[in-house]
């Protein structure tokens, strides 16, 4: 996979990792090209999250003034932790599951340090600075998200020897990366997955396609994903609060049950679902 990109010595380096997978985010030299290529994507994805994006992920991105270029992470700490007691710690990519759990719940957040190219500007596979960054660090500044994702760390360390992985993919999914949240604004994206993606934004909340059952752990924890396409099933939250809350109960006993059953099919309602309906609009193509 990162064998296409020899252009780019650092990409997917792991040689100067340490042991929790971070790096030194300055030894990644940016190229004015990348900073190009960063304004242009942030401008593109700042024009749709006005109207698709939620509340507190338009307020944290706006308090990140991370508008200009790639930005430097350890200047983003310095306003990340005193809000909410996260800081962002460098990647060269993806790390084992083990270690990302252990950053969860100690309240740093990996950011993957290199930037896709030019021709990758819509989609990308493997998350990079753009999608870690401008996707994932806005939502870190409201507390009950951080909350959510710390006590979703701890609880995943715990569970992950039970062979819990799978189960706990889907949840991170199917919140973190593709979440969907019913407040006073309507339907509104929380999702990473979604929010770095220009064409799954629109699509997300507008189209028809998909079905959107609202949030319930089990599930969700249950439903199959589809990693190269739009996704077929959104789950929407009410607010923030409930999913901070799903996660201040323990997970033990649930998993023992949901592991002995079988999963569920993405794109599809099943009984008891409550489905939430798309907004109207004309931005989904
Ligand atoms: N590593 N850099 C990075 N980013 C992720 O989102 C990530 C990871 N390692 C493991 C992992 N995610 C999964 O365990 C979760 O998505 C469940
Ligand atoms: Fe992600």
């Amino acid at each position: 996979m990162y064998g296409a990109h020899t252009d780019n010595s650092l990409r997917g380096d792991y040689s100067r990792a340490k042991a929790d997978f971070t790096v030194d985010q300055r030894d990644h030299a940016y190229s004015e090209a990348d900073h190009a290529l960063w304004r242009r994507l942030y401008t593109r994805q700042a024009q749709l999250l006005q109207s698709c994006a939620c509340r507190e992920f338009r307020d944290g991105l706006a308090r990140m003034d991370a508008a200009d270029g790639v930005p430097e992470l350890e200047s983003v700490n310095a306003r990340l932790e005193p809000v909410s007691g996260w800081r962002l710690v460098a990647v060269p990519g993806f790390i084992p599951d083990e270690q990302f759990f252990r950053h969860l719940a100690a309240r740093r957040f990996p950011v993957t340090v290199w930037l896709r190219k030019p021709e990758e500007f819509d989609y990308l596979v493997e998350p990079d600075i753009f999608h870690d960054f401008f996707g994932h660090v806005p939502m870190f500044f409201d507390s009950r998200f951080a909350d959510y994702a710390q006590r979703y760390g701890e609880q995943a360390l715990r569970l992950l020897e039970r062979g819990a992985l799978p189960l706990l993919a889907r949840l991170y999914w199917y919140t973190v990366e593709f979440g969907l949240i019913d407040g006073d604004e309507g339907l509104r994206v929380y999702g990473a997955g979604i929010l770095s993606s220009g064409g799954e934004t629109p699509y997300a909340i507008e189209s028809a396609d998909p079905v959107r059952p609202r949030f319930e752990l089990a599930r969700c924890m249950r439903t199959e994903y589809r990693i190269d396409s739009f996704q077929k099933t959104y789950f929407v939250v009410r607010s923030l609060d409930e999913l901070a809350d799903v996660m201040t109960r323990d997970l033990s006993s649930l998993v023992d049950i949901l592991q002995a059953q079988p999963t569920l099919a993405a794109g599809r309602l099943y009984a008891g679902d409550e489905a939430v309906p798309p907004r109207s609009g004309q931005l989904a193509a």
